[in-house]
């Protein structure tokens, strides 16, 4: 016997809009048995959890309407859910078991690739890294990148607006958008994938939901901008002595290699003396307080002689005291792979509080310092785990943390240093449920006011993942 993952509390709609949505798509795409809900229920770090009513998986963006239809006439909310790869709960259900969680999965095709306008048509379900091959195939690029790439699907990413290590150079996912098919809070199907570099016949909606984490509408689909495809590429890991010698060595690889540069990430050397303790990876040079992993890519040769040159000067000047230049993919690959185990390494530590920060570039110095002696002296036993993308402002200040430490407090004293030094409370990943409670520190009382009457303008009954971004209203409200 299917037993179902509310019956624990006795829901009397529940029956009915289960068998409702078993009528919106082949009725085994409803999943109520707790052992096949139960990835649903958290999030990958386990730090979020919840209980779904269902997990449904529709096929097609009509599925999708009826059950956001079905759901709203029938009360309950709907949550929807990409690759699961969010680290701000922003696609775990709460605990009523009245969330229904849409999964996108099942919508994954690549639709088409324009290879002359350098568009891609895309669904929402689709992985990144497939998305990224197709563009490849096709000798494009998909200028979105994320440790997470391998699982995150286009629909989470656009619907976070996702940031990632290329974001210097290309901006973030919002960027690449040039059409987007939307399903609204009623049900209602916006069709809206045009593949127009330029359209300003009207307001331009689409970027309304573009980062909206799946509050004012659900991503189904979307038309891409790609970009050409470099063909020379360069890694070099360097060894810092401090965020200001990172700073000048950003100025430095700014001036040197223009444009090309498209990563520059910092790493503190206790984030990777980590990842080489837990992850089994090797640092190819000896142990630094700091690291800097910059990638250049252009289109015509001379890259790695300029590249070579920059890491010289860097280290004439002391802006870097050691350095490598990846030799072959596997090397490149290899630098890469120990920047994007930092995150795993940090869950394997233990408890963690993320501070996903950005603050004007030239102020990161001045911001780590007034930040570490803060945690420093309110929490002497808390490791700190430093590393983001610099090159952009992008700072995740992750502080490992022991047992029993008041998280929420933790995360008010980071929040108003970054506040004081004018900057975001999330750079790149959004507020989800874990910083609902914290937006009111950085934003005015009239943007929280015009955020909260677009939610109210787009989705009046709170259908859509309530509880994420905004405080859901008190019930019977
Ligand atoms: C990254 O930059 C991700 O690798 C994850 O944004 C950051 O684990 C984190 O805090
Ligand atoms: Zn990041």
């Amino acid at each position: 016997m299917t037993v179902s993952a509310t019956d624990a509390r006795p829901d009397p709609g529940a029956a009915a809009l289960l068998a409702t949505l078993r009528g919106c798509v082949d009725a085994p795409d409803v999943l109520v048995d707790p052992v096949d809900v139960e990835p649903w229920c958290h999030d990958w770090r386990r730090q979020f959890h919840g209980r779904p009513l269902c997990v449904v998986l529709p096929r097609t963006v009509e599925a999708v309407a009826a059950v956001v239809r079905a759901c709203g006439q029938a009360g309950y909310a709907v949550v929807p859910v990409g690759g699961n790869t969010g680290l701000s709960g922003g696609a775990t259900p709460d605990a009523s078991g009245r969330d229904v969680v849409l999964s996108l999965a099942r919508m994954q095709a690549v639709r088409r690739i324009d290879p002359v306008g350098e568009t891609m048509e895309v669904e929402a379900g689709c992985v990144l890294r497939t998305a990224q091959d197709a563009a490849a195939e096709h000798d494009l690029l998909l200028p979105v990148s994320l440790a997470a790439e391998g699982s995150a699907c286009i629909g989470g990413v656009l619907a976070t607006n996702a940031g990632g290590t290329n974001v210097l150079r290309y901006g973030m996912a919002r960027s690449r958008v040039l059409g987007l098919e939307v399903v609204l809070a009623d049900g209602q199907v916006v069709r809206g994938l045009r593949a127009l570099r330029k359209d300003n016949a009207g307001y331009d909606w689409k970027q309304w939901f573009v980062g909206s984490e799946g509050t004012l509408g659900i991503v189904t689909a979307a038309v891409l901008q790609l970009a050409p495809r470099p063909k020379h590429r360069v890694t070099a890991l360097l060894a810092v002595a401090s965020p200001e010698a990172a700073l000048a060595l950003l100025r430095r690889a700014r001036r040197d290699l223009g444009d090309t540069l498209d990563a520059f990430e910092l790493m503190s050397g206790a984030a990777l003396g980590r990842v080489v303790q837990h992850c089994e990876r090797v640092l190819p040079m000896p142990a630094a307080a700091w690291f800097v992993l910059l990638e250049a890519a252009a289109f015509l040769p001379g890259l790695r002689d300029a590249t070579e040159a920059l890491l010289e000067a860097a280290l004439e000047h002391g802006d870097a005291t050691d350095g490598v230049i990846a030799e072959s993919a596997r090397q490149e690959a290899d630098l890469w792979a120990l920047r994007e185990s930092i995150t795993e390494a940090e869950a394997r530590e233990g408890r963690s509080y993320k501070h996903d920060v950005s603050v004007p570039i030239a102020s990161i110095p001045a911001f780590l310092q007034a930040a570490d002696a803060a945690v420093v002296q309110a929490l002497p036993q808390a490791r700190l785990n430093v590393f983001g993308h610099v090159g952009d402002g992008n700072l995740h200040y992750n502080v490992i943390v022991p047992p029993g430490t008041d998280g929420a407090a933790l995360n008010a004293l980071v929040h108003d240093i970054v506040v004081r030094f004018g900057g975001s409370i999330s750079a790149e990943h959004g507020i989800g449920q874990y910083r609902v409670g914290e937006l009111a520190r950085s934003k005015s009382a009239a943007e929280l006011d015009l955020a909260r009457r677009i939610k109210q303008a787009l989705d009046p009954q709170g259908v859509l993942n309530p509880g994420k971004v905004l405080p859901a209203p008190p019930h019977g409200a």
